[in-house]
C-alpha cells in the first residue's frame, strides 16, 4: 500500500494557503529572514532545475520558520525579454497573452509542489505597476549622471535582432541562440556601472558567497594598476594618452599603436580623404568583433599612419601605427608599444620591420636582440633607460611613474576591464525607456506624472529586422513635455537585467503605487539573507543587482551596501550525465513525478541526491528510493499510531530499559544533533536526510513493539514522533499529515525545531577494554555505533597500548562488540 500522497498534498496546500502562513506581516516582532530564489522567466513550465532550486529555498524557509523567524520567501516572474517575445512569435501569439497564460500554468505547478511562497507579493516585471518604477529608476540614474547616450560599436546578434552586452557574448556567440555575434554601430543608452567599479570589487560586506563567484566578478571587473602617460604629437597639435601597466618599459617604446576607432585616427581620415588604403583598413577592422580582436591568437595587422609622436622622457621620435589588436574601450584606447617586452607588440614589430629596443635585461641569461624569438616579459635589470639603468625593473616602475608625475607627463591610476552597461535593446517586449527626443529641447525625460510610458499592446511581433515599436507611430509620436513641439519617443526598451536589478527590494513593498518601495519596509527585510540561483548569473545579474543596490543606497532608499548577504549557486539537474534540456530530449517533467509519487518524493529525491551546490544526477531508482523512504515513515507511524500517542504522553524511566532501547534513544538524539548541524549550520540537506534514514532503520529494527513494556513503548514513541519535524523542511505535506495524526493541533512550523539532549549522547558511551597479547593495557570510551574500523584505530592510538606494541608486528585484532578489543602482536 502506498501512502495517500495525492489526498494529503492538496489538503495541506489548502490549509497553508487559508492560514496565510507564508505571508508575513510588514513589521513582524520576530527576527526576520529573507530567503530568495532567482525568479523564473515565464516559459510555461517549471523544469526539474527550477524544482531543485525552489526545494532548496523552501527547505531553508521552513527551517527558519520552525526556528522562530518571520520568513519572507517571495516569488515572481521575470516576464519581459527575448525569451517571452520569441515564445510568442513561435506560438503565433502576442507576448502579453502568452506570458499571462504561462504565468497561470506555472502557478498551478508551483501550487502542486507546495512551496511556501508569499503569493501576495508576486511580481511580474512586464506589468505596468512594476515597470513604472524601473522607468523611475532610470530617471534617477539619469539625474545623477549615471546614464548617457553614446554612439558606439556594439555586439549584435542578427538572429535575435538585438544588441548584446559583453556579458551576453559567450565565445563570440549569442548567449541565448549561439548565433555568431557581429558588430554594429548604433546610438545606445548606457548605465555608468564603472562609476562603482572600485566598490564592486569589495566583497567584505557579504558573508557567504562562493569563492568562485567572487573571483569571476573580480576578473570581470578586471582592475589593473598602471600609469597614464602623454606622448605629444611631433607637430605639437595634440597628444596621445596611453594606459600602461609597464611604465618601466617607457624607454623601449618604438611605436604607438592606435585602434581605427581612435578619435585622432578618425580625425586624420577626415583630413586626408585621399588616403584610401588607411580608410579601407580602418573600416574593415571596425567591423570585426572586438572579442576576437582582443584574443591573443588574432593575426596582428596594421598600417603606418605617416605621423609621429615624441617620447616624453627622451624626445625620441616614435612612429604611429593603426592596428587591429588595440581596442578603443580599455584604458585610454591607445598603447605605447614595447616590442622587446610585450608579446603582441613583438609579433607586430617583427611583421612590419619596426625597430625593437631592449630596456630590461634578464639577470640570469643575457638577452640578445638578434636571437630573441619572444618578448621578454619578466622583470629584470634596467638597461638603455638613461638615469634608471641598473635598477630593478620593479623599482623602476615606481620611480619612472613618480618622475613622469612630477614632470606632468603622467599619472598613476587604475584601469578596469569592466565596461559601462549598455541597456538599449531594439526589441519590443521590454520596459520602454522614458525619453522623448524634441527638435528644440533635445533629450527630454518623461515627467513623473506621465509615467509609466505604457508599452503598446497593438504591436505585431515577428522576426522583422526592425524594432516592432517603429511601426506604432501613434505611440512614438508625442508632444514634447517641455515645449509642446512635435517630438518622438525613444523606441529602445531596457535590457531585462534592469528589471531584475532591483526586484528583491520591490518584494518588500510590492503594491506601493507612490514609489518603488517604502525604505522602512525594504530596510526591515533587506538584505536578502540567503539568495539561491544559478552560477550562470555570476557576472550579469549578480553584478548589476549589486550595482543598483549601491545606487539605491546612495539615493537614500536603502541603508545596505549589498543586496545578497549569502549566495548559494545550486548545481544543475543532469540526466545521463548531461544537463536536462529540451534540445537534448532528456527532460523529466516534474508533473509526471508529482502525479505518480507526489511532490514530497520529488523534493526529497532532489535534496537527497547531492549537496545543494553540486549537480544532481537524475535517477528513477533515486525517485523510488525517496518514495519508499516516505512510505516507510508513513507505515511506522500509521501502524503504531495508538501506541505512539499513548507512549508519547509518558515520561520514560530510562534506567529501566534494555540496551536495545537505550540505543534507540541514543539514535534519536544523535540524529537530531546531526540534522541540526547539517541543516542549520551547513545547509547540507543530503546528509541530514541520510541521518533521518538511518534513524528510521533503527526504529524499524524494533520488532514486536506490542510486547515491549509500557516504559519501553514510551521510549519507542519518543523515537518515532521526531520524524514529522525532521522531514518537514523536505517533505512538508506528509510531515504535517503525520503530525496531525499524532494528535498535534499546531502546525509544524509553529512547533519549534526538534531538540536533543547531550545527556543522552553521553549516557550511552561504551567502555572498551584493550588487551595486548591477553594483558589489559588500556580503556577507551566510544559511541555505541562506532564502526569496527574506527574502534581499532582508536585502540591503537592509546599511549600505553602503543608502548606495548612498540615495533612488533600486529598479527590480529579481534573486537568483541560492546566489550573488548584484543590485539595480538609478535616478532
Ligand atoms: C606598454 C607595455 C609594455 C604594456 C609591456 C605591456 C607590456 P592589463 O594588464 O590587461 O591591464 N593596453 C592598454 N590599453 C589597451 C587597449 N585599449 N587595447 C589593447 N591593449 C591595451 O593590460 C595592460 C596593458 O595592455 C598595457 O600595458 C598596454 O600595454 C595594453 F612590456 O603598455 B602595456
Ligand atoms: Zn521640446
Amino acid at each position: 500500500m502506498e501512502y495517500p500522497f495525492s489526498k494529503i498534498e492538496p489538503k495541506w496546500q489548502k490549509i497553508w494557503r487559508e492560514k496565510g502562513i507564508f505571508h508575513p506581516e510588514d513589521f513582524p516582532s520576530q527576527p526576520k529572514y529573507y530567503v530568495l530564489s532567482m525568479f523564473p522567466y515565464p516559459s510555461g513550465i517549471l523544469h526539474c532545475g527550477h524544482v531543485s532550486n525552489y526545494a532548496i529555498s523552501d527547505a531553508i524557509a521552513r527551517l527558519k520558520m520552525m526556528d522562530g523567524y518571520a520568513v519572507l520567501q517571495p516569488m515572481g516572474f521575470d516576464s519581459f525579454g527575448m525569451p517571452a517575445e520569441n515564445y510568442a512569435i513561435e506560438h503565433n501569439s502576442h507576448p502579453r497573452i502568452t506570458t499571462e497564460e504561462n504565468i497561470q500554468a506555472m502557478h498551478r505547478q508551483f501550487d502542486s509542489l507546495g512551496f511556501g511562497l508569499d503569493w501576495e507579493r508576486e511580481i511580474s516585471t512586464c506589468r505596468p505597476d512594476y515597470y513604472v518604477w524601473g522607468q523611475y529608476l532610470f530617471k534617477k540614474l539619469y539625474e545623477k549622471g549615471l546614464v548617457y547616450r553614446k554612439k558606439s560599436w556594439q555586439n549584435w546578434c542578427a538572429n535575435c535582432q538585438t544588441i548584446l552586452a559583453n556579458e551576453q557574448v559567450v565565445n563570440g556567440t549569442c548567449w541565448r541562440c549561439h548565433n555568431p555575434v557581429t558588430q554594429k554601430e548604433q546610438e545606445q543608452w548606457f548605465f555608468r556601472i564603472t562609476a562603482y567599479a572600485e566598490e564592486l570589487l569589495d566583497f567584505s560586506k557579504v558573508i557567504d558567497w562562493p569563492e568562485r563567484v567572487i573571483t569571476m566578478q573580480k576578473n570581470w571587473i578586471g582592475k589593473s594598476e598602471g600609469t597614464l602617460i602623454d606622448f605629444p604629437l611631433e607637430d605639437g597639435t595634440d597628444s596621445i594618452q596611453v594606459f600602461t601597466t609597464r611604465p618601466d618599459t617607457v624607454y623601449g617604446v618604438t611605436f604607438m599603436a592606435l585602434p581605427p576607432e581612435h578619435p585622432l585616427v578618425q580625425k586624420w581620415l577626415k583630413e586626408e580623404p585621399e588616403n584610401r588604403a588607411l580608410k579601407e583598413f580602418c573600416e574593415r577592422v571596425i567591423n570585426e568583433d572586438k572579442i576576437s580582436r582582443e584574443a591573443v591568437d588574432t593575426i596582428k595587422e596594421g598600417m603606418f599612419s605617416g605621423r609621429y609622436c615624441l617620447n616624453p622622457l627622451n624626445g625620441e621620435k616614435i612612429q604611429i601605427w593603426v592596428t587591429n589588436y588595440v581596442v578603443m574601450d580599455y584604458g585610454t584606447g591607445a598603447v605605447m608599444a614595447v616590442p622587446a617586452h610585450d608579446e603582441r607588440d613583438f609579433e607586430f614589430a617583427r611583421k612590419y620591420g619596426i625597430p625593437i629596443k631592449l630596456v630590461i635585461q634578464n639577470p640570469e641569461r643575457t638577452l640578445n636582440l638578434e636571437t630573441m624569438e619572444n618578448a621578454y616579459i619578466e622583470p629584470g635589470i634596467m638597461v638603455n633607460s638613461a638615469p634608471f639603468d641598473g635598477m630593478y625593473s620593479e623599482e623602476a616602475k615606481i620611480a619612472i611613474s613618480k618622475f613622469l608625475e612630477e614632470k606632468g607627463y603622467g599619472k598613476i591610476t587604475s584601469a578596469y576591464r569592466l565596461r559601462d552597461w549598455c541597456i538599449s535593446r531594439q526589441r519590443y517586449w521590454g520596459n520602454p525607456i522614458p525619453i522623448i527626443y524634441c527638435p528644440n529641447c533635445g533629450i527630454v525625460l518623461v515627467p513623473d506624472e506621465d509615467l509609466p510610458v505604457l508599452l503598446p499592446d497593438n504591436v505585431q511581433v515577428g522576426k522583422t529586422t526592425r524594432n516592432p515599436l517603429l511601426s506604432v507611430p501613434e505611440w512614438y509620436n508625442v508632444k514634447c513635455p517641455q515645449c509642446g513641439a512635435d517630438a518622438r519617443r525613444e523606441t529602445d526598451t531596457m535590457d531585462t537585467f534592469v528589471d531584475s536589478s532591483w526586484y528583491y527590494a520591490r518584494y518588500t513593498d510590492p503594491h506601493n503605487d507612490k514609489r518603488p518601495f517604502d525604505p522602512d519596509k525594504a530596510n526591515f527585510w533587506l538584505p536578502v539573507d540567503q539568495y539561491i540561483g544559478g552560477i550562470e548569473h555570476a557576472c550579469m545579474h549578480l553584478l548589476y543587482a549589486r550595482f543598483i543596490c549601491k545606487f539605491m543606497r546612495d539615493l537614500g532608499w536603502l541603508k545596505y551596501d549589498e543586496p545578497f548577504l549569502r549566495l548559494l549557486t545550486q548545481g544543475m539537474v543532469l540526466k545521463d550525465g548531461a544537463k536536462m534540456s529540451k534540445s537534448k530530449g532528456n527532460v523529466v517533467d516534474p508533473n509526471y513525478i508529482i502525479d505518480r509519487y507526489g511532490a514530497d518524493t520529488l523534493r526529497v529525491f532532489l535534496l537527497f541526491a547531492s549537496p545543494p551546490d553540486k549537480d544532481v544526477e537524475w535517477s528513477d531508482e533515486g525517485i523510488m528510493g525517496a518514495f519508499r523512504f516516505l512510505n516507510r515513515i508513513w507505515r511506522l507511524i500509521d501502524e503504531n499510531l495508538d501506541l505512539i500517542q499513548k507512549g508519547a504522553k509518558i515520561e520514560p524511566d530510562y534506567t529501566q530499559i534494555s540496551t536495545k532501547m537505550r540505543n534507540l534513544i541514543y539514535s534519536m538524539h544523535k540524529t537530531i544533533k546531526k540534522w541540526r548541524e547539517d541543516c542549520l549550520d551547513r545547509m547540507q540537506f543530503n546528509t541530514a536526510i541520510a541521518a533521518v534514514m538511518e534513524h528510521l532503520n533503527n526504529c524499524l529494527a524494533i520488532k514486536e513493539v506490542n510486547e515491549l513494556s509500557d516504559n519501553e513503548q514510551a521510549v519507542f514513541a519518543q523515537a518515532c514522533i521526531v520524524f514529522p519535524p525532521l522531514i518537514y523542511p523536505f517533505a512538508p505535506h506528509i510531515a504535517e499529515e503525520l503530525w496531525q495524526k499524532l494528535g498535534n493541533e499546531k502546525l509544524l512550523h509553529e512547533s519549534g525545531l526538534p531538540e536533543y539532549s547531550e545527556r543522552f549522547l553521553e549516557l550511552d558511551k561504551i567502555t572498551y577494554v584493550i588487551q595486548v597479547n591477553g594483558k589489559l593495557r588500556g580503556k577507551i570510551e566510544v559511541d555505541p555505533d562506532i564502526s569496527e574500523e574506527e574502534l581499532k584505530k582508536l585502540a591503537l592510538e592509546v599511549e600505553n597500548v602503543k608502548r606495548h606494541i612498540s615495533n612488533q608486528e600486529i598479527k590480529k585484532i579481534i573486537v568483541i562488540p560492546g566489550k573488548m578489543v584484543s590485539i595480538a602482536v609478535g616478532k
